[in-house]
């Protein structure tokens, strides 16, 4: 039977290339995501593999565990998670942050992380696989970047303390770390000002959903004794989280 790997957020960026690389790597698939429509879309083109989609915010916890309790029995088993649900809202001081700004970092990013590890790790077994995805931002602070950062440093300590819990059930568990990456990162941060989106990447090669979809691919098909830990990945215009070289 094939493994079966679980991914949230697969309607967009990171997680949706990150489906598509696991199905063309022989995985089954349970995607999860808010937008029911895109995730229809993206089932039906990964025919033939086995598709299940959930349609969930990671923020609500009934919602996440309901959403486990109900997987139909062939995708019980899950083999691979890819904690990949997660965004940025909003880049300002922190004397003029937005509180509902703060709440959807923390709630989706570190609290949905829990909550959906909590209701998937029950259905895992001896040579599991987690990936998180971290960032930069949680490794250097820049500037505006507070909530978000500290957000993403949370998941970075979150993976390491996981694998120490994880190691006696013999499960896997990795932070994969990007700097810039083409999604729709930028506009949902700055609200639909696609100008102000644009800017980010103006000037700089930034990486590709499907470069970080690679990595992760690589990782959690390597041999049962490697478990890859932490990986920052940056583009090659990027040496440092506020530190890009910019070309005409
Ligand atoms: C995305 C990378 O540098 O914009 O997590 O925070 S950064």
């Amino acid at each position: 039977m094939n493994k079966t790997a679980f991914i949230t957020g697969a309607s967009s960026g990171i997680g949706r290339a990150t489906a598509v690389a696991l199905a063309k790597a022989g995985y089954q698939l349970v995607v999860t995501g808010r937008r029911r429509e895109r995730l229809d879309e993206l089932a039906q083109e990964l025919a033939p593999t086995s598709v299940h989609v959930l349609t969930f915010d990671v923020r609500d916890r009934a919602a996440v565990e309901a959403a486990a309790a109900g997987l139909p029995a062939a995708f019980q088993h899950i083999d691979v998670l890819i904690n990949n649900a997660g965004n940025a809202h909003g880049l300002a001081p922190i004397q003029d942050g937005d509180v509902a700004d703060w709440d959807a970092m923390l709630d989706g990013n570190v609290k949905g992380l829990l909550y959906v590890s909590r209701a998937v790790l029950p259905r895992m077994g001896e040579g599991g696989f987690i990936v998180n995805l971290g960032s930069i931002a949680g490794y250097e602070a820049y500037a505006n970047g507070n909530v978000y950062c500290a957000s993403k440093a949370a998941v970075a300590m979150l993976t390491r303390s996981m694998r120490i819990d994880l190691l006696p059930r013999g499960i896997r568990v990795a932070e994969v770390a990007p700097g810039m990456v083409e999604t729709e990162f930028s506009e949902v941060r700055f609200k639909g000002d696609e100008a102000r989106a644009a800017s980010v990447y103006q000037g700089v090669e930034p990486l590709r959903p499907e470069d970080i979809a690679d990595l992760i691919q690589f990782m959690v098909t390597r041999p049962p004794h490697v478990q890859i830990a932490e990986v920052v990945i940056f583009p090659t215009a990027q040496a440092a989280a506020a530190t890009v070289r910019r070309q005409a």
